[in-house]
């Protein structure tokens, strides 16, 4: 029987009266508005057309955008309720200096006054102990126009070369996967695609919770005959309907990708004059795969023997087929032996280049992709260049007017970045978009490296965790009070208009980055009055790039509602299929297989530590959850994480849905109540990280990552489940009602 939401009263009770709540009469009651906005989502990646209701200087509420063609009106529940953060009472709107004695700990300051403690701070570290010591983090939730300008800023203004920013949590195994063995990082594939194939494959992806509007697309290729196959270690939503589920245990997809291409070798389901004429290297991706066969990989994965090869056969025997990927697969310390396991896959049948044919990452974050591209990556520069090529180099500095020499070389990744901060060799730093201290993985570790920062200053709207341990907070601006483009996951760039003005003090974020810069000295590399500005001068940067947009401008993004990449020159069409006629990026335009082998996770369990735990989304919650946490509707439905765990495993523990539960990892513990559900397989748990403190599942999470990708491995660690006493009451545990869906 499914449970009541939480009432107001019990949320006001539960979480204070912080909490954004409905208006007396309901959520559009009397609402009064003077203009209509076109623009996108501030969340996930789908980046969802959305028309926002303003009214004087507030966003009062949204209609559908029926016209805008991705979803056609659709929404998720955090696009209905993204506008309740504008008016937020914990909006931060002035700057502020850390204060001990102050309420909150901060005292309020003028721009002048934090502008320059912070250009004092950073001349002071790198004085002290040269440029590299002063790090910058930034995030893929802002435009591409922030992230071109960060990417400068970190070089040209604070001469660093230690920036990094939060798609290395995100996206870095699927772009080193699909660079490696395509050339390029990029969605093969516009989803209008996706009904058009007939075997599509979801792996490591819970896309009704994560990409609500994908699910669209594969009804309309299920409604054709399609067949869905899901590999996931739980029953996700979308998977209750799927003709073949893989429950792989965590950690253990490159065993399962590697045994389908040893069944599609063995039953010669390969395309070979694709393979002839497209692709180099086959060979040894078949040599690496000779002794895996079914059974071994049945043992390794716990994926039933006959299930791995039907999966195999409808793959190699279809005529079209598509496999979208996400941070399942991806967020492993095998990341991208995993995604160059599913593209072997695709380029093994001729899957690549043609209608309802390709192997996909789903992008995660609003700008997941673009934000990948313009130079905010520890070794890259605009146009997906690389920070260590002489004629990359070059390029980018002809157009940002330097010398060559100006600009810092490599930098360390995002998770060494606080590694260094935590062993003291990174002293200061500057964090836009990135809520380290929730987000990263081994949180106490997090912790501890922030409080070593002699400086630390951080420009967000609210007051995040890792706000909390800040010296500075500069406020800057929400997604609806700035303009510029974004770029989905299918690869389309898209226009974000501003509905409204930043409220009090608080500035557009590239306007904070331009004064910066200009008091760091460096104003003559920043003389932009506009964003518009911004964007053309990142065209010029990123021409001749992979990710090349120069022909690419505002007008026709809005007039034919975006414009995929690569785009080389002005009346160029886009390039909305990326392999179209099996035309791959490497310089000799041909695609590369890879050998996998299989290697043992991280960690694995043990009889301290029996237990593997995963960790990821549900869907009212976004990322580590600043911004979700604090609009009530969504808090109402999914108020605080919850233990999924089988009732197998829960009867081996001792506890009984809505018990509490303590889950130990090597790192830390939580405490929690557990979530007894048919739908996940008896030896995992899986636990949603939105939650600080000691709700947060980065607790337990290791610092272990991906050789290549230096992606940390947030879905496999060892732990052990315990009873821990007591239990939360009924209206505590909101009730997925799976009962239908269980197998
Ligand atoms: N509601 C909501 N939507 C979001 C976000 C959000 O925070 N909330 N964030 C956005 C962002 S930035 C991202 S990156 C995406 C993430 O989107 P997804 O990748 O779809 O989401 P996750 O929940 O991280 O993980 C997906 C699935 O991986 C499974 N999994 C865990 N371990 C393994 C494994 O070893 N192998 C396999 N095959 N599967 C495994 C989990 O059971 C889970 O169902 O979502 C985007 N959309
Ligand atoms: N255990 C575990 N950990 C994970 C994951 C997982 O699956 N499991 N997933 C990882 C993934 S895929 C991701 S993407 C990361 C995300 O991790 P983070 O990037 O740390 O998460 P966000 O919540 O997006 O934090 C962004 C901060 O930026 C602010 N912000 C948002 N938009 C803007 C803006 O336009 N301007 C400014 N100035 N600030 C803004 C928000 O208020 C918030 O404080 O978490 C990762 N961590
Ligand atoms: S699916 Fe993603 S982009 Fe669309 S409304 Fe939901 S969070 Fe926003
Ligand atoms: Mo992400």
């Amino acid at each position: 029987m499914a449970r009541p939401p939480l009432t107001d009263a019990e949320l006001i009770d539960r979480y204070g009266p912080h909490l954004n709540q409905a208006p007396p009469g309901g959520w559009n009651a009397g609402i009064e508005f003077d203009r209509v906005v076109d623009t996108h989502c501030c969340f996930c990646g789908q980046q969802c057309g959305i028309k926002l209701k303003v009214h004087d200087n507030e966003v009062v509420g949204f209609e559908p955008w029926y016209d805008f063609p991705f979803n056609e009106g659709k929404l998720c529940p955090k696009g209905v309720k993204r506008y309740l953060q504008g008016s937020h009472p914990d909006r931060v709107v002035y700057p502020m200096e850390r204060d001990e004695t102050a309420p909150g700990g901060f005292r309020r300051v003028s721009w002048d006054h934090a502008l320059d403690r912070v250009v004092s701070e950073i001349r002071r570290i790198q004085d002290a102990y040269g440029p590299d010591s002063f790090a910058m983090l930034s995030g893929v939730s802002l435009t591409n126009e922030k992230s071109y300008l960060i990417g400068k800023f970190a070089r040209l203004a604070l001469h660093t070369a230690n920036l990094d920013y939060n798609g290395r949590y995100c996206m870095v195994s699927a772009g080193a996967g699909n660079k490696k063995a395509l050339g390029i990082d990029r969605a093969s594939n516009p989803w209008s695609d996706i009904p058009l194939a007939d075997v599509v494959w979801t792996a490591g992806t819970n896309i009704a919770e994560t990409f609500p509007i994908t699910t669209s697309y594969i009804w309309k290729a299920r409604d054709r005959g399609a067949r869905l196959i899901v590999q996931d270690p739980r029953v996700v939503p979308h998977a209750r309907t799927a003709d073949l589920f893989l429950p792989v245990r965590p950690g253990t997809d490159s065993a399962l990708f590697g045994a389908v291409l040893h069944e599609l070798i063995r039953h010669d389901w390969l395309d070979h004059d694709f393979i002839d004429a497209h692709t180099n290297d086959f060979d040894q991706a078949a040599a690496a795969v000779a002794d895996m066969a079914p059974a071994w990989a049945a043992d390794i994965t716990g994926v039933p023997r006959a299930r791995i090869e039907q999966a195999a056969e409808w793959w190699g025997t279809s005529a079209t087929g598509m496999l979208l990927h996400a941070r399942g697969i991806e967020q492993q310390s095998k990341g991208v032996d995993n995604v160059l396991g599913a593209i072997n896959l695709g380029l093994a049948t001729g899957k690549f280049g043609k209608p309802g044919c390709g192997v996909t990452t789903i992008t995660g974050q609003g700008n997941g992709q673009g934000g990948r591209e313009h130079g905010h990556k520890c070794d890259q520069l605009p146009g997906n260049r690389d920070i260590t090529n002489p004629e990359h180099r070059a390029h980018v500095a002809s157009v940002w007017g330097c010398d060559v020499d100006e600009i810092p070389g490599k930098g360390i990744p995002a998770l060494e970045i606080i590694e260094a901060i935590h062993a003291g060799e990174i002293k200061g730093l500057l964090s836009i978009c990135f809520n380290p201290l929730v987000s990263s993985p081994d949180s106490n570790f997090t912790r501890e490296a922030l409080d070593r920062l002699e400086f630390y200053s951080v420009i967000d709207f609210f007051v995040s965790e890792s706000g909390h341990h800040a010296d500075v907070i500069l406020p800057g601006s929400l997604h609806e009070e700035d303009e510029g483009t974004s770029t989905s996951g299918e690869g389309r760039i898209i226009k974000i208009n501003a509905a409204v003005e930043p409220p009090g003090e608080a500035r557009r974020d590239w306007e904070i980055l331009v004064d910066l810069a200009d008091r760091l000295g460096s104003g003559h590399y920043f003389p932009y009055t506009d964003t518009h500005q911004i964007f053309e001068e990142l065209r010029l940067a990123s021409a001749g790039g992979t990710a090349d947009y120069r022909g690419a401008t505002w007008e026709r993004i809005e007039a034919e509602h975006g414009l995929f990449w690569p785009i080389p020159e002005e009346g160029h069409p886009g390039t909305p299929r990326l392999y179209e006629g099996g035309r791959f990026y490497h310089p000799d335009g041909r695609a590369k297989f890879h050998a996998v082998p299989y290697r043992l996770p991280g960690e694995v369990v043990d009889a301290d530590y029996p237990v593997w735990l995963t960790t990821g989304r549900v869907v009212s919650q976004y990322l580590s959850g600043t911004q979700t946490r604090r609009i009530a509707a969504l808090v109402a439905q999914y108020p605080e994480p919850l233990c999924e765990m089988h009732p197998q495993l829960a009867e081996r523990v001792g506890v009984a849905d809505g018990d509490l539960v303590t889950v130990t990892s090597r790192r830390g513990t939580i405490t929690l109540p557990a979530h007894v559900v048919a739908t996940i397989r008896p030896d995992t748990v899986f636990i949603p990280y939105h939650w600080p403190g000691d709700k947060a599942a980065n607790q337990l999470t290791q610092r272990v990552v991906d050789p290549t990708s230096k992606m940390p491995e947030f879905k496999v660690s060892a732990v052990r489940v315990e009873p821990a006493g007591g239990r939360v009451t009924t209206t505590d545990v909101r009730d997925f009602d799976l009962q239908g869906g269980a197998t």
